[in-house]
């Protein structure tokens, strides 16, 4: 595949209801997307970064940066094979794997059209449809957080994540626990505690979490493994999770018993297939998490989570209308009756265009490349 063009396309959308998590409140969604031109063939890319390095080390400004000064003259006017030669290609930039997976996944759609192949069937994904669960952000009180605990599980949501940061936490658990004694609850902390919070965490055991997200810091599989042995309740990381040698690092070093897997943190599919297969050698179960993403990536990770391993774990896939109002993919992503996402392939006839008025609409600023 030549590479002819590379746009990147700033879009703010904004959510349906803030978003507050441990490191900020989220109004909207501020994102890149990359569109790469290659011999009539046109791939989307999402670049999940934020508006700043809170997540993790990178935002939009260093993706663009990257993309537009590191990538971009990498690839342009180059004919190559498909991903895997991209990721060979770019294989010289340390970290910035939010950057380098927005185009990886871009190629990955080409490669798609170009194969005539879906990348369900690309990847060598089993399962036809997948479950989701939700991710519920920090609320001004115990209410309004009960109530939408409510609305998602009259939706039918497979899973109730909460985001938990230092005090908005046991006591909010609790108190989920005391109206909803059975629901699949977890907590997600986003690197924000310690292990001077380790006796916060054994009161954690007594809740029947199915999981804890990401206790400490992103850089810290050692403190993880201590944590880990200290409580009964799974650890699970996310933000520590950006390849397949961290991940192969935390299973050795027992930092986690379950994977979150969020293509774009390990740099794209490539690598994070990868990360799938070790931890399926390994009996670590994973699911794939979610960056509030809009409908490009979020169609990405539907087929992404149809590889064998992720059959067990509810994925932070939800419809997009948990977050947004308008979307840019037609159609827009929606759960069918049993909460599942049914995953695109060559067969069902599911199939997912990008919304180009609706990118119009939402656009703040558009670089052209080439
Ligand atoms: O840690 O999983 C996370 C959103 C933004 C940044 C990080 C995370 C999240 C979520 C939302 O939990 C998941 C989603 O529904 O996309
Ligand atoms: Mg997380």
């Amino acid at each position: 595949m030549k590479i002819d063009r590379i746009d990147i396309i700033r879009v703010k959308v904004p959510f349906v209801h803030p978003f507050e998590t441990s490191f900020t409140r989220f109004e909207e969604r501020d994102a890149l997307i990359v569109k790469v031109y290659s011999e009539g063939l046109i791939g989307y890319g999402e670049c999940k970064a934020f508006y700043g390095p809170l997540y993790n080390p990178e935002d939009n400004g260093t993706c663009f940066h990257i993309i537009k000064n590191i990538i971009a003259p990498v690839i342009l006017h180059k004919d190559i094979e498909g991903p895997e030669e991209f990721m060979r290609l770019v294989s010289f930039i340390r970290g910035n794997r939010l950057a380098i997976a927005s185009v990886e996944n871009a190629l990955w759609e080409i490669k798609s059209q170009r194969d005539g192949k879906s990348l369900k069937t690309l990847i060598g994904g089993t399962q036809d449809e997948v479950k989701v669960g939700v991710s519920l952000g920090i609320e001004p009180n115990i209410q309004v957080l009960l109530g939408k605990i409510e609305k998602y599980l009259a939706e039918g949501y497979h899973r109730t994540k909460v985001k938990i940061k230092p005090g908005w936490d046991i006591d909010v658990l609790r108190e989920i626990r005391r109206h909803y004694p059975d629901i699949v609850l977890t907590v997600d902390a986003n690197s924000d505690y310690t292990l001077a919070d380790i006796e916060l965490f054994r009161a954690m055991d007594d809740l029947n979490l199915q999981y804890i997200e990401q206790p400490l810091a992103e850089d810290d599989i050692v403190d993880h493994a201590v944590l880990q042995k200290a409580i009964k309740t799974p650890i699970c990381l996310d933000e520590s999770i950006v390849s397949v040698d961290t991940a192969r690092h935390a299973i050795e070093l027992g930092s986690c018993k379950i994977i979150n897997i969020k293509s774009s943190r390990c740099g794209g599919l490539c690598e994070s297939i990868r990360i799938h297969n070790l931890c399926m050698k390994h009996n670590i179960p994973i699911w794939v998490g979610g960056m509030t993403e809009l409908g490009i990536g979020r169609v990405q990770n539907i087929s992404f989570a149809s590889l064998p391993n992720f059959a067990l774990l509810a994925h932070d896939i939800a419809a997009s209308n948990r977050y947004f109002a308008e979307d840019i993919t037609i159609p827009v992503v929606n759960i069918t009756s049993r909460c599942t996402l049914i995953v695109p392939d060559d067969t069902n006839g599911i199939h997912y265009e990008v919304d180009e008025k609706a990118i119009d609409r939402l656009m703040v600023s558009r670089e052209v490349i080439k």
